[in-house]
């Protein structure tokens, strides 16, 4: 029988429709590998993997002690002046893992904190350089970068910015999305389509001339907005135009990083290496909150300035580099060596491409897209209630299907466990077929 809470009132819940949970709570109480328990026994199969977190499965042995042992020897150690090993052990491990040049790294605690350090850090390597006029930060629509005020702000999610107007950073500009329907529906990967659009970063150095530009941030593939895989040589040519601009380009990679696209990294499937980078979900297997931003060493470098007994960045988190999850990340880097997390991931994504890609002509789908293990549904709104069908696929997978389906409004999105078993993708996909023709 349930054992909901029977006060349902007090918790705010992040980016849900509270009223309508606490209607009838889908709760979770253990997690065991691919699967969520239920607070009324149900074993429910997770087909997006937490929230693009735990690529290798829920509650794995290996994080799961290292953490235990953890928190038993040191359990905090204060981050400002002092030290601990695992830190600058977890330090090496990632940047070994980066691409070239990304040989420093700054902890954080979440995707949104690495964003902001990210944009921040840009800024103070301009200023060093003598370069202070480069204070324009430059995004790009549909991206989705967290939701602290830096990461708002160069974002382009609607719904995430309309209440906040005038309070948003002044000194932002976008560059177009590209996302369409007409030249890209049903496009299996990256789109051959839209290549052009980078060429918007141009237009952007025109109007605000190019030496008043500090960054460009974008997701390699587009994750909240939809699983927008980039056209063709699009980031390439997004780093051609910073090159020449002397601006910073910077991948935030919460989502894309530790095997997601079958790679360590999207810059390393791309092979387009960004300037700074942003992680964090993946980077513990979600098991601890963590984030980091991976710094090319040029711009660590220009920032080790001033007299030795001064801070360089004023800048930091009490819980930067929390040495339990310092020891969930040491523990997931390893799971991820010892199984080939990443060539797993890669092996799958052509099953995972052709199970999404069944959906293509159901008339209730009006676009699907993948890249990797990132997979995006659009279903067809209903008449004049946007969201309402997205939310009654969500419902009926939990309670009927005993599958967790994520949902945003009308967008069904798929993150398999990176070491998923493929007839449970097949499995997903023919239920998704299933819930489709049971609903209006
Ligand atoms: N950047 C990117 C690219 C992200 O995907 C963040 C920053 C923010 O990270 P934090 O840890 O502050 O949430 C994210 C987070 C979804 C979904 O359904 C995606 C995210 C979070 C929750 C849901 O696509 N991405
Ligand atoms: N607010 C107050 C009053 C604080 O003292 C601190 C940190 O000391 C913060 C916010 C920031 O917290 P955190 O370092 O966990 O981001």
């Amino acid at each position: 029988m349930s054992n909901s809470p029977s006060n349902v009132d007090s918790y705010w819940m992040p980016f849900t429709a509270n009223r309508d949970f606490k209607k009838k709570p889908r709760m979770i109480t253990g997690a065991e590998g691919h699967y969520y328990l239920t607070d009324d026994g149900r074993r429910v199969y997770d087909s997006f993997s937490g929230l693009w977190t735990c690529g290798v499965g829920h509650c794995h042995p290996k994080i799961v002690e290292a953490v235990q042992k953890q928190v038993a020897k040191l359990d905090y150690a204060i981050a400002f002046q002092m030290g601990h090993d695992k830190v600058f052990e977890l330090a090496g491990k990632v940047t070994d893992l980066a691409p070239d040049g990304l040989n420093n790294i700054f902890f954080t605690n979440s995707g949104s904190e690495s964003v902001d350090s990210a944009l921040k850090i840009a800024l103070a390597y301009h200023r060093a350089r003598g370069e202070g006029h480069r204070t324009r930060l430059i995004g790009r629509e549909r991206g989705y970068h967290g939701v602290n005020f830096g990461g708002m702000s160069v974002g382009g999610m609607v719904p995430n910015r309309k209440v906040f107007g005038p309070s948003l950073l002044p000194s932002v500009d976008h560059m177009r999305h590209t996302f369409n329907l007409e030249e890209n529906a049903y496009t299996r990967g990256q789109p051959q389509w839209g290549t052009h659009l980078a060429d918007d970063l141009e237009r952007l150095c025109a109007l605000h001339d190019a030496s008043n530009i500090a960054a460009v941030i974008v997701e390699p593939v587009p994750g909240s907005s939809g699983i927008l895989p980039p056209p063709v040589g699009y980031l390439e040519r997004l780093r051609e135009i910073c090159d020449r601009h002397g601006i910073l380009l910077i991948f935030d990679e919460v989502i894309s990083a530790f095997g997601r696209l079958g790679a360590p990294f999207a810059a390393d499937r791309f092979g387009v290496i960004p300037d700074l980078m942003t992680m964090a979900k993946g980077l513990t297997n979600g098991v601890i909150p963590m984030g980091a931003v991976l710094v090319h060493e040029k711009i660590h470098d220009a920032l080790m300035n001033g007299p030795e007994q001064m801070i360089e960045l004023f800048h930091g988190y009490t819980y930067s580099g929390h040495p339990v999850a310092c020891a969930a990340a040491l523990a997931s880097l390893e799971v991820y060596e010892e199984e080939g997390t990443f060539e797993q991931a890669r092996e799958l994504q052509g099953h995972f491409e052709d199970a999404i890609h069944s959906l293509d002509d159901h008339p209730k789908v009006t676009d699907v897209r993948n890249f990797g293990l990132m997979g995006g549904i659009d279903l067809q709104s209903r008449e004049g209630a946007p969201g309402a069908r997205g939310m009654e696929v969500h419902k009926k997978f939990f309670w009927e299907e005993d599958i967790v389906v994520r949902h945003s409004a009308d967008l069904l999105q798929f993150s398999p466990f990176l070491n998923s078993r493929p007839e449970d993708i097949t499995m997903t996909f023919e239920t998704v077929r299933k819930v489709l023709d049971s609903i209006d």
